[in-house]
């Protein structure tokens, strides 16, 4: 969202001309409202060492690929998952069993942008089950599962570019949704990029979530216009079997963009009814396309992820699908759309509009009725925009981005430019209260608050810019997000705290939902790893031509075996490391001298393998890396590494009680 900044002039001209005086975030300083927080507002945030938070929070990390968690309303930091971004800490992407996660078509591709986390949803309630985000760059969506809360599958997106506009999920997490933000050719081909209008597509895709086993798949995709798609959120209540996405570039250009993408009043968000979608489908209506793209799943009895190519997909068009896509016109190059608790409301952020517009879900269903149509484009009827509005916000504010729900009939906007958050009232679209933001608000969380029960008790403000609020840390400023206490009538600001990489999206869930749920250890009779140990009886090593399997354990506090003779320098070595422990929290690590790629972290009962190409002979140490108990270091081993065409016979032992050979 950095790039909205180079809006700014422009904007800044419209709104002279349109005779409003701009407040920049730039031209703020926190002053008093930073540094005056009251220690009601201190005490309001704060959890007493020993109590658990209220709420999880998870907030996406942007370019850092990753999501994190944190605790509202303390704001501490509890874990980062690793998702579409290696983490040697985790030994994620770096481990065999976790390579195949990051396997695309376009290969191994160890770093996406992740912006939009999204949970999943039972009858329109947050369940604790899984939570979904996107990959931007390379189109991909992830699941994490919130039992272990690892990344349990990242399947691609097929003819997409920039995978903005998802995941959002459906009331029933039915499906999650994958709107292409940019144009491309579709299928992709060798043309012209001045052939954008002609020859570029917009695909919306469709991933179903399976019931039980959260196991995504491509059920169809919509084929649009080239605009780019850029939020989306699914209906819920009256509304459900709906999604609307928002999309901007409606003037389908190719070049320069901040000026060539502003040039309409109205853009518009398409509204798929998906359930019409799935009619279609069964009757066969749609066509049968090339594609290729990787479903990428963890097994968790294996603690192995499998990668499986796919090569086609389910399209719809539009021109052969009547009721299928509808256009609801709303200004201004839209960001975020929003539907409240009830359904009926459909918010359009439009971020270079002075006013916001919002749609009701009744009156688009008479429009449609009605055929009030403004015209129709690639056989997507456009609905005329005063039949479906409900109403609007007069200058809430500038810039727009992004709305939630306190349950409670009140909306909460950001905006962008003039950095605050809005509040205001469903039905009569006035203005309650406004609290500024430190500084360049993206996006807001309430948590619960794209569901139709939100917990209206806190929000979180997303911020991309903090300039003098943190001490200096070089060129690179941290990007913070900022807590505030909405369960009264004004909003207020009772916590900063800084995140990792830049938030664009977060979720919020009652912390009740997912803390019985949680999962402790793997039971280690559980685990069918084809190379792993479930006891030390078990651990060997084996020479297969040049590769050398280690079957290994770990447990407090040494790994059996813990010396290793016979490995000759060219051999590929896999270490398979099993961790025997049945405790709560005792992971092991497995770290080896001279190997290029980072350290195990396995949990209880868990196998995990590391490759490592010895390329020199001698004697290397190898190490636990968690401090696991008061003998952590002690926990280690050696592996000799002799000459080629050594005569080293391989030999393993632990101590006295040498295995077995
Ligand atoms: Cu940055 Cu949702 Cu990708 Cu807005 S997005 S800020
Ligand atoms: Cu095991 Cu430290």
């Amino acid at each position: 969202m950095k790039n909205l900044m180079l809006k700014k002039p422009i904007l800044m001209a419209a709104l002279t001309l349109m005779g409003l005086s701009l407040v920049t975030s730039c031209g703020q300083k926190g002053a008093s409202a930073s540094g005056a927080l009251g220690s009601d507002a201190a005490a309001a945030s704060y959890v007493p060492p020993g109590e658990f938070d209220e709420f999880y929070a998870f907030i996406s990390g942007g370019f850092s690929g990753q999501l994190s968690v944190y605790g509202l309303p303390s704001g501490r930091l509890f874990k980062v998952i690793p998702v579409f971004s290696l983490d040697a800490e985790k030994g994620y992407g770096f481990n065999e069993e976790t390579k195949p996660l990051l396997n695309t078509s376009f290969g191994f591709v160890p770093w996406d942008d992740a912006h939009h986390p999204e949970l999943s949803q039972t009858d329109g309630e947050t369940d604790g089950r899984w939570c979904f985000i996107n990959g931007n760059n390379t189109p991909r969506i992830a699941r994490i599962d919130l039992t272990t809360f690892e990344t349990a599958e990242i399947i691609e997106i097929p003819n997409s570019g920039g995978n903005h506009s998802s995941p959002f999920t459906t009331e029933n997490t039915e499906y999650v949704v994958a709107g292409t933000r940019f144009g491309v050719p579709f299928p992709q081909k060798d043309v012209a990029i001045d052939s954008y209008a002609k020859e570029f597509k917009g695909a919306l895709t469709y991933i179903s979530v399976d019931k039980e086993s959260g196991n995504m798949d491509v059920a169809f995709q919509v084929l649009l216009p080239a605009f780019n798609y850029d939020l989306a959120h699914s209906g819920k209540g009256k509304s459900h079997g709906w999604t609307f996405f928002t999309s901007y570039n409606t003037e389908l250009k190719n070049t320069l963009l901040e000026v060539n993408a502003s040039q309409h009043d109205k853009d518009f968000i398409a509204a798929v009814n998906w359930k019409k979608a799935e009619e279609y489908i069964k009757q066969g209506k749609f066509k049968e396309m090339p594609a290729r793209y990787a479903d990428n799943e963890y097994d968790e009895s294996t603690h192995m992820a499998k990668s499986t190519m796919k090569d086609k997909v389910k399209v719809l068009i539009p021109e052969e699908c009547p009721g299928l896509v509808y256009f609801l016109p709303t200004p201004k190059s839209p960001h975020g759309v929003d539907v409240d608790p009830t359904g009926e409301y459909i918010v359009g952020n439009g971020k270079l509009s002075a006013d916001m517009s919002v749609h009701s879900f009744d009156k688009v269903l008479k429009a449609i009725e009605n055929k009030a149509f403004e015209t129709t484009i690639e056989g997507v009827p456009v609905l005329k925009y005063e039949e479906i509005l409900a109403g609007v916000v007069q200058k809430p504010g500038l810039g727009p981005l992004h709305t939630e729900f306190d349950g409670k009939g009140n909306a909460y906007t950001t905006f962008f430019i003039s950095s605050e958050v809005v509040k205001w009232k469903l039905g009569t679209w006035e203005i309650v209260d406004r609290a500024p933001c430190y500084y360049s608000v993206g996006h807001l969380m309430i948590p619960g608050g794209d569901s139709k029960k939100p917990d209206g008790k806190y929000l979180v403000a997303m911020n991309k810019i903090t300039k003098d609020r943190y001490l200096p840390t070089g060129p690179e400023l941290t990007q913070s997000a900022q807590l505030y206490d909405i369960s009264g009538e004004k909003m207020k600001l009772i916590l900063d705290f800084p995140t990792i990489g830049e938030p664009h999206y977060a979720q919020g869930i009652a912390a009740s939902k997912i803390i019985e749920r949680s999962k402790k250890i793997y039971p280690i009779e559980e685990n069918k790893h084809p190379y792993a140990a479930l006891g030390e009886k078990q651990a060997k090593v084996v020479r297969e031509g040049n590769t050398v399997h280690v079957y290994m354990t770990m447990i407090r506090s040494h790994f059996a075996p813990d010396n290793i003779e016979g490995v000759k320098v060219g051999d590929k070595v896999y270490f398979h490391v099993t961790n025997l422990e049945q405790d709560w929290d005792t992971p092991h690590g497995f770290s080896v001298m001279g190997a290029r790629n980072a350290e195990l972290l396995i949990m209880p009962g868990q196998t995990e393998t590391l490759f490592w190409e010895p390329d020199r002979v001698g004697v290397f140490p190898f190490y636990c890396t968690d401090f696991c108990s008061a003998l952590h270091q002690e926990m280690q081993g050696y592996v000799r590494v002799s000459p080629a065409n050594s005569t080293v016979p391989l030999t393993w032992k632990l101590g006295d009680k040498a295995p077995v050979q």
